[in-house]
C-alpha cells in the first residue's frame, strides 16, 4: 500500500471510530412504557350489538390515545417511569389529571375488551357468582335492571361496574370520566369483576342517544365465564392480573 493511501485509510478510520463509539455509548431509545394490545377478537366480532366501526374507533383511536397520552405524561414525570398501571390507578388522586385520566382510560378499556366476547363464544356464569348475585340482588334479571339503572343515571361520561366491595359483598357502582373503583378517589372502592363503558363513543354510532338500549343489548356479548373467573380469583384472595401487565 502506498503511503498516501495508507494515511487516507488511517484518517478515514480515525474519523469513523468516534462515530461508532458514540453509537455504542448512546442509550438505546426507551420503548414506550405502555402499549396497546390488539383486541382479543375481530372488530366485527361483537356485531350486531357493537358495530365494527365503533370498535375500530374505540380501540384504535380512543384507547390508543389514552395509552399515548399516558406515556407522554409519564415522560414528563420520570419518577413514575417504572410504576405499574395498577399502582398509578391506586394513587390516581395524588397524580396529575393527565396521569389519572389516561391511566384510568388504559386500565378501564383493557378490562372492558376482556369482559366481552362474540355471543357464540361467551362462557357461562359460575354457580358461585350466580348464587352471590341472587343473594345480593334477588336474581340475575334484577341485577341487570339495577346495573342498567346505574348506567343510565351516570350523567355525562363514565362507567358502571359490578365490584366486590371492601366488605366482601357484591355492589353496583358508577364512576365519572375514566375513574374506576380501584382508585383512591372512588366514592365506592372495590375490585371490579364487570364494567361497561357508558361514554357516548362506546355506543353512539349504532344506538345514538339510546344508552338504555345499548345497556340492554350489551349482555349478549358479556363473557360470564371471564367475569366468573375474576370473581373466583378475587374471592380466593388472588388479584386478577391477566392482561394488565403494562410494562
Ligand atoms: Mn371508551
Amino acid at each position: 500500500m502506498r503511503p498516501r493511501a495508507l494515511s487516507l485509510l488511517l484518517a478515514a478510520a480515525a474519523f469513523a471510530l468516534p462515530g461508532i463509539a458514540r453509537a455504542q455509548n448512546a442509550p438505546a431509545p426507551a420503548p414506550p412504557a405502555f402499549t396497546l394490545a390488539p383486541l382479543p377478537y375481530a372488530a366485527d366480532a361483537l356485531e350486531p350489538v357493537i358495530d365494527a366501526e365503533t370498535m375500530r374507533i374505540h380501540h384504535g383511536k380512543h384507547h390508543q390515545a389514552y395509552v399515548d397520552n399516558l406515556n407522554k405524561a409519564l415522560a414528563e414525570n420520570p419518577v413514575l417511569k417504572d410504576a405499574s398501571l395498577e399502582s398509578l390507578v391506586a394513587r390516581a388522586g395524588t397524580l396529575a389529571p393527565a396521569i389519572r385520566n389516561n391511566a384510568g382510560g388504559h386500565w378501564n378499556h383493557t378490562f372492558f375488551w376482556e369482559t366481552m366476547a362474540p355471543t357464540a363464544k361467551v362462557g357461562a356464569i359460575s354457580p358461585a357468582l350466580a348464587a352471590a348475585i341472587d343473594a345480593r340482588f334477588g336474581s340475575l334479571d334484577k341485577f341487570k335492571a339495577a346495573f342498567k339503572a346505574a348506567g343510565t343515571a351516570r350523567f355525562g361520561s363514565g362507567w358502571v361496574w359490578l365490584v366486590i366491595g371492601k366488605d366482601g359483598k357484591l355492589a353496583i357502582t358508577s364512576t365519572p370520566n375514566q375513574d374506576n373503583p380501584l382508585m383512591d378517589v372512588a366514592e365506592a372502592r372495590g375490585t371490579p369483576v364487570l364494567g361497561n363503558d357508558v361514554w357516548e363513543h362506546a355506543y353512539y354510532l349504532k344506538h345514538q342517544n339510546r344508552r338504555g338500549d345499548y345497556l340492554d343489548r350489551w349482555w349478549q356479548v358479556v363473557d360470564w365465564g371471564k367475569v366468573s373467573a375474576r370473581y373466583a380469583a378475587a374471592t380466593s384472595g388472588q388479584a386478577e392480573q391477566a392482561g394488565h401487565e403494562g410494562h
